[in-house]
């Protein structure tokens, strides 16, 4: 047993950051020891997907040296949704209040991480938002700030969902949301992972909020998004949008 610490967010309960791993080596202790270092009492879950780079083995090298670090080794590599549902139902099961989304490669900084746990003492979901005043990016080129803006303009404007950045993935979560949002009819991936889950909780009556983040370009490692991440979000996206809107016509018949 570690000797209690000073908490800074004690009254949110135990709280989990889950950095979901696929050939992160370069990051991955970069990433954790930041995490550690910005919100000491939070507790980090590394969930990697048996990279060949060998990241999981650091992390667990990382476990063995703080108590706070824990990992989940996943068989193969099943996408950021499935790693983030797994990492979810694990911490839940383990207790924590708290569930965290963050990247592994440095874009969303830890240091940002007070500024969401603060607004969710008045939350159920905090999205870190780049697309809101005082949010922006670093180093991201042109053309990908031009599909993150207008991927969540789509979004916003055909599922009537009343968020900026609907497609960011720095996000924190009460437990009792991603209990109440139907967790287990989750099927989507990349982008349209974060869509789905801020739609449902937006669906659900959940309170949601968005707080400015920089987001900083990855420096090291590579990129794990294809065109078909892209492809499968405007799919379903455009599905779930003129699904929801025929429902409303018939259901208003
Ligand atoms: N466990 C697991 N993690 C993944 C998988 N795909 C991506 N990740 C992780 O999810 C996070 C986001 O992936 P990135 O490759 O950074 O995607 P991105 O931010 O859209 O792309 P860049 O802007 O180029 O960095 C990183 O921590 C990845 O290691 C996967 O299949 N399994
Ligand atoms: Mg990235």
């Amino acid at each position: 047993m570690t000797a209690p610490q000073e908490s800074t967010f004690a009254d949110l309960g135990k709280v989990l950051v889950i950095i979901p791993t696929y050939n992160e080596a370069e990051n991955v202790e970069r990433i954790v020891s930041r995490v550690r270092a910005a919100v000491p009492e939070v507790h980090v879950l590394v969930a990697d997907d048996n990279s060949p780079d060998g990241t999981g083995d650091i992390a667990d090298k990382l476990s063995t040296e703080d108590t706070h670090v824990h990992v989940m080794h996943r068989k193969g590599k099943e996408g950021l949704g499935a790693a983030y549902l797994a990492g979810f139902r694990w911490g839940i099961d383990a207790g924590y209040d708290v569930l965290v989304e963050m990247d592994a490669d440095g874009s969303h900084q830890p240091e940002e991480l007070p500024r969401l746990l603060t607004a969710l003492r008045t939350s159920d979901l905090v999205l870190g938002s780049r697309w809101v005043p005082g949010g922006g990016t670093v180093n991201w080129p042109p053309h990908r700030q031009l599909l993150s803006k207008g991927g969540s303009l789509y979004s916003r404007l055909l599922l009537d969902v009343p968020i900026r950045d609907v497609t960011g993935g720095y996000r924190a979560f009460r437990k009792e949301t991603l209990l109440g949002l139907g967790m287990d009819e989750v099927a989507s991936q990349g982008y349209c992972f974060q869509v789905d889950l801020a739609w449902r909780s937006v669906k659900a009556g959940f309170k949601v909020s968005e707080v400015p983040i920089t987001f900083v370009e990855r420096e090291h490692g590579a990129s794990k998004m294809s065109r078909n991440i892209v492809v499968e979000a405007l799919w379903r996206v455009t599905v779930w949008g003129v699904g929801a809107r025929v429902q409303k016509l018939t259901g208003k018949k």
